[in-house]
């Protein structure tokens, strides 16, 4: 980068006003990076002749290869627009589904962004993910429609089809703008009803809200694409040419003699020009007549287009002279017309001109920031800004006012971490030459000539160099070269000590909110889990010890910034300091930020609510070194690899395994390449995928296999099956007709009966999209139970649970689910997941809901450590199920009897035995009778805390481990007398193709078990979109077999969307006499759910029944009892 313009950079930098942080998002392949290359070029970054063809902002190879953006990186541009001058920080973004985290961290730091759709595609899955995480940021979206080119040149379009095709285009995208702004006013008009319920007097002192306004009456019209609004933009990012209307409202308003405001008003939309009248009319007044956005602009572009493609030499020529623009002699006369097209339309309409005139004008400035957006990036979980500590509150100011004055406090935002090459960074650069310096080395190497001269003579040269270090020996034929690195070292300054010995390094992306980044500056971390609350309480108040003797707080550390970065795409240049309002890069923070981080210079800060995810990690490899001494290289790298991935997971299973989870097969290889390449540097081996599965239970089937009713039809020979059942539950072991299942611990004190029931489905569904907040109540109930200061709970997560509450008590109707809600004890696996413990035992409730109810229940507290170990027990049991020791997933355990008079009895004689013998020893015979009746009214746990332990780990163990133990085994075999079923991930795909292909997409798909579940044909286009799910064990080369098998004209995108019943049963043998007429003896035609079991309990070295008994006629009729 040239000297000046950094220094350009660093002036602009200071103007808040006039800095747009924007990032370019759309859907994969529709453009982006084109885009963002046009954009390079008009600051002489990158060769206009190459914008399009170099995509600048891709700087690794493997997205060079591939074509597709993976990581999104930032550059800093400079634009004016008549007096004012602008700085636009630009982040390119990836458009694949597996990288879309990559999108969030992008989206974070930006005030607005530019939506790019492909004219020809249209609307699709990831143009609307976009659109809502711009929406849920906050952030202000401008349209870009982009290869219009391909309206031209592939559809052949008129430019009236055209017309309504990008019509079309722009209504689908309001569509989805409408539905998120729909939603978002219903949401808020709840809440303000909610709120009125709770607290009707707040609402009369202040304003008076009017409940009858509905949607109607809210203004929303801002928000739609409009090109009269001058929101959108038509662009061929490839040609290099774009236009806003406002462009066209210009040139016409001097041509035609029409104002320009009546033009921008009436070029886009179903109005035509009478000339002769020069009057605007609505077109349906006067059929046939085309409106003004066809025949003003369309016909001008279609028909410059044609001549250059039929090579109408004079006709390009007339069109170039008509517009007053010199084209180059050599593009003149190149033979290809694309050259040519971009040559006369990138002078006649520059695309950033036009796009970057509509970035300024319509997105905000980090000035604009809105006290909303504010609000929401303060709020973690579930707090309201009005519950944060009034310090906190205060900070909003400074987000507000964005300011660069000492006294504000320096609010800095990472979004992610990203490694550069150490070589890339700023000082590790060789600095360029003096004039000075390069005469030096001229003489130097003359020299160094001579001397081989000489040598070759036979002389050596003896005398000491002109510059009077030693002399060279370069008699053995060393390489002459030698002496240039040790100067080109001796030049280059020595890198910061922290990066020494890192081949790498991390620098963070980030935004500065509030204040001024100075390099060296000491500044707290504060981790996504901080509480400023916590902070206050440990910390009193006006503190004035120097902060690195502050009490340790969790979640906080202090560091000092490092290098500053202006992030310029491929490369980094250093910076002292930045204003606010900034993107930026900043070194030295490795140590301290994992993914991402809140830096603030006040402790009072409250951590930014975390990055909005949308892929979720599924799918998984274990990798190894290919030589296990190097495992410490890997684990090494993995580390490196978590920190620089914002949505990668790795893991260190019980196994030992060390496992990558990435979001998709795209992702997986990425990250594998850059542990291969950067981050371990070594061969390593990967796994297969590892597919995850759920376990659950369904209602017992009311046909066959055959679809004959079960029960009517003879059981011809039950011969697998009650062996089977039988093998599965041990002998001494109760159940009832019923599933109920009866155990007693080893010990024989306490006995469970517990049955498992299937949950319906929306139950389960619910119980998914709340783990979050089923995770804060176990921790309320929790802490209310230890009786610990229960910080207030707030009003609105209060809300929350009763909410939730009231959803399962809607979906749980019926005799069988009669008052389950209220006496549901524990939520699972890991205390959040979808399953659900029951207490139907009338002497013990429990009750996972918090309030009043449970904390004044005496019963409650006095068997909580026996109830816990039963809760541990349940917890196991969910977090592996039976079939192959998956979690398992929509199951409902009821614990219906907890007999624990034996314990207790127990419990009574061995407190007696001992308090007698105590007594005896030191002779107190007298007493005897108070203390008994003092040692009974001594708290139950008390007692069993004291003598319990100690009498009751008997040979079988402690008694806690003995119920936990038993709670396990209850729940598994009461899962095993119910149907048992597996539940299978499924990705949701959208794949778009022509119709001449979608035969062999089809075939594909139903070879890999997909299921169709919609099938369009796009307007205008003989494009299908087919919406399919397909399970994620039958994805992996899916892509690449669609690609080939349509000669790359179809290409899916796949996205995890939820869990789903495997219907067929795996432990399913054929029993009656269709059935065994139908599937065989041996039914071993394939079951899709073994299938997927046996693979799973092979990976994790579980024992697999395989039928490898061929005759065994005898066993066979032995156990036939049924
Ligand atoms: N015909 C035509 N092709 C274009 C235009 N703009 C981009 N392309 C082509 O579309 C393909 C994808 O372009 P990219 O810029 O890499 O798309 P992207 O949105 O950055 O893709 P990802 O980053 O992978 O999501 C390339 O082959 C471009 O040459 C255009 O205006 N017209
Ligand atoms: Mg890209």
């Amino acid at each position: 980068m040239v000297l000046n313009s950094l220094d350009k950079m660093i002036q602009l930098q200071k103007n808040t006003a006039k800095i747009r942080n924007i990032c370019v998002l759309a859907h994969v392949d529709h453009g982006k990076t084109t885009l963002a290359d046009c954009l390079i070029s008009s600051n002489g970054i990158i060769s206009s002749r190459l914008a399009g063809k170099l995509r600048y902002m891709d700087s690794r190879e493997d997205e060079q290869i591939r074509g597709i953006t993976m990581k999104s990186s930032a550059i800093s541009l400079h634009y004016t627009k008549g007096t004012e001058e602008y700085l636009i920080n630009l982040i390119d973004s990836p458009g694949h589904v597996d990288f879309s985290s990559e999108v969030s961290t992008a989206v974070r730091i930006c005030d607005g962004c530019i939506i790019v759709v492909d004219a020809v595609e249209g609307v699709c899955p990831q143009t609307q993910a976009v659109l809502r995480q711009a929406w849920l940021e906050n952030i202000r979206p401008v349209l870009v429609i982009n290869k219009i080119d391909r309206l031209i040149v592939e559809l052949k379009f008129t430019p009236q089809e055209a017309y309504s095709h990008l019509k079309n285009i722009l209504e689908q995208i309001n569509a989805l703008t409408g539905a998120l702004f729909t939603s978002k006013v219903l949401e808020e008009r709840a809440e303000r009803e909610t709120e009125s319920q709770v607290n009707p007097s707040s609402e009369q002192g202040e304003q008076v809200y009017d409940w009858s306004a509905g949607l109607e009456d809210t203004d929303d019209s801002h928000l739609y694409f409009s090109p009269d609004q001058g929101n959108v933009v038509f662009t061929s990012a490839i040609d290099g040419w774009g236009f806003g209307i406002e462009h066209f409202a210009k040139i016409y308003s001097e041509k035609i003699g029409i104002k320009k405001e009546v033009l921008l008003k009436t070029l886009w939309g179903d109005y035509y020009i009478n000339m002769k009248a020069k009057k605007i009319m609505k077109v349906d007044q006067a059929k046939g007549k085309k409106p003004l956005f066809v025949q003003l602009i369309l016909e001008n572009i279609w028909s410059l287009y044609d001549a250059v493609l039929k090579k109408d030499k004079e006709k390009i020529d007339k069109i170039v002279t008509s517009l007053g623009l010199k084209i180059g002699a050599r593009e003149a006369r190149h033979s290809d017309p694309k050259v040519q097209i971009s040559a006369v339309c990138s002078q006649w309409l520059p695309i950033s001109q036009a796009v970057l005139a509509m970035v300024c004008q319509k997105l905000p400035s980090p000035l604009d920031i809105t006290a909303e957006r504010v609000e929401k990036l303060m709020c973690t979980g579930s707090q309201t800004f009005d519950s944060l500590p009034p310090e906190t509150q205060a900070l909003k100011a400074a987000f507000m006012k964005c300011g660069s004055e000492d006294t504000a406090p320096v609010i800095i935002f990472v979004s992610k971490m990203f490694a550069v090459d150490a070589k890339a960074l700023p000082q590790n650069k060789p600095r360029p030459l003096t004039q000075e310096e390069i005469a030096q080395r001229r003489e130097r190497a003359r020299q160094r000539h001579a001397e081989k001269l000489a040598a070759a003579q036979g002389q050596a040269p003896l005398e000491p160099t002109q510059d009077g270090s030693a002399p060279e020996t370069n008699l053995k034929g060393e390489e002459p070269r030698a002496g240039d690195e040790e100067q080109v070292e001796s030049m280059t300054p020595k890198p910061m000590p922290q990066e020494e010995n890192n081949q790498g390094s991390f620098v963070a992306f980030a935004r500065v909110f509030s204040g001024v980044a100075r390099r060296g500056k000491k500044i707290f971390v504060l981790g996504p889990k901080y509480s400023p609350v916590e902070f206050l309480q440990r910390v009193p108040l006006g503190f004035s010890a120097p902060p690195d003797d502050l009490p340790p707080v969790p979640h906080m550390a202090y560091c000092t910034l490092g290098n500053l970065y202006l992030l310029m795409g491929r490369d980094l240049e250093d910076l002292e300091e930045v204003p606010p309002g900034n993107v930026l890069g900043i070194g030295g923070l490795q140590d301290f930020v994992l993914k991402s981080a809140t830096l603030c210079s006040l402790p009072s800060c409250p951590p930014f609510i975390p990055l909005n995810f949308e892929a979720t990690p599924i799918v998984r490899v274990a990798v190894e070194p290919k030589h296990p001494s190097e495992m410490p290289h890997l684990v090494k790298g993995m580390k490196l690899l978590n920190q620089a991935d914002p949505c990668v997971q790795i893991l260190i299973q019980e196994t030992g395994e060390h496992v990558l989870v990435t979001a998709g097969e795209v992702h997986l290889q990425r990250c594998l390449d850059d542990l291969r390449e950067r981050f371990a540097k070594i061969e390593i081996s990967v796994s297969e995928p590892i597919i995850p599965f759920r376990e659950t239970i369904t209602k017992p089937p009311k046909v066959d296999m055959v679809n004959e009713e079960i029960g009517k039809q003879q059981k011809v020979a039950v011969i697998h099956q009650t062996k089977e059942d039988q093998s599965k539950i041990p002998e001494g072991i109760q159940v009832d007709s019923d599933g109920l299942v009866t155990l007693t611990t080893p010990n024989k004190l306490a006995t469970l009966s517990v049955r498992a029931m299937p949950l319906p489905e929306e139950v389960t569904q619910i119980l998914e999209e709340n783990s979050d907040l089923i995770r804060s109540i176990e921790q309320l109930t929790s802490s209310l139970n230890e009786g610990r200061n229960t910080q207030m709970i707030h009003q609105k997560i209060q809300e929350k649970i009763w909410e939730f509450k009231g959803k399962l008590e809607q979906h749980l109707t019926g005799r069988k689910w009669r008052n389950v809600v209220d006496q549901i004890w524990s939520f699972g696996p890991r205390k959040c997941g979808p399953n659900i413990l029951v207490n139907k035992s009338e002497d013990f409730q429990n009750s996972v809901w918090p309030g009043p109810a449970s904390k004044a229940s005496k019963e409650a507290t006095k068997y909580r450590d026996l109830g816990n170990s039963i809760v541990s027990g349940f917890q196991l049991a969910t977090l592996s199920g039976p079939m192959c020791e998956e979690p398992l997933m929509g199951v409902c355990f009821v614990l219906e009897k907890w007999d624990l008079s034996k314990f207790e009895e127990q419990g009574a004689t061995d407190k007696q035995n001992q308090e007698q013998s105590d007594l005896v020893k030191e002779g107190q015979m007298g007493d005897e009778k108070q203390e008994l009746q003092d040692g009974c009214s001594e708290p139950f746990e008390k007692r069993t805390a004291q003598k319990g332990e100690a009498s009751l780990s008997d040979c079988y163990g402690p008694f806690s481990g003995q119920l936990i133990a038993t709670m396990k085994e209850a729940c598994r075999y009461a899962l095993q007398v119910k149907p048992q079923r597996l539940m299978a991930a499924m990705y949701t795909c959208d794949i778009m193709a022509t119709g001449d292909v979608l035969g062999r997409v089809y075939a594909v798909l139903s070879k890999r078990e997909g299921r169709v579940l919609q099938e369009e044909m796009k307007e205008g286009t003989d494009m299908f979109i087919i919406k399919a799910v397909l399970p994620v064990a039958e994805s992996f080369g899916f892509a690449d077999e669609i690609r080939k098998r349509t000669s790359g004209l179809a290409s899916p995108q796949l996205v995890f969307s939820h869990w789903e019943m495997i219907p067929s049963d795996p432990f399913w043998v054929p029993t009656t006499e269709e059935e065994y007429l139908h599937f065989g003896e041996k039914a071993d035609s394939e079951n899709q759910a073994r299938k997927y079991m046996n693979a799973v309990r092979k990976r994790k070295g579980l024992y697999v029944e395989e039928k490898i008994v061929e005759h065994a006629e005898k066993q066979r009729t032995l156990s036939k009892n049924k």
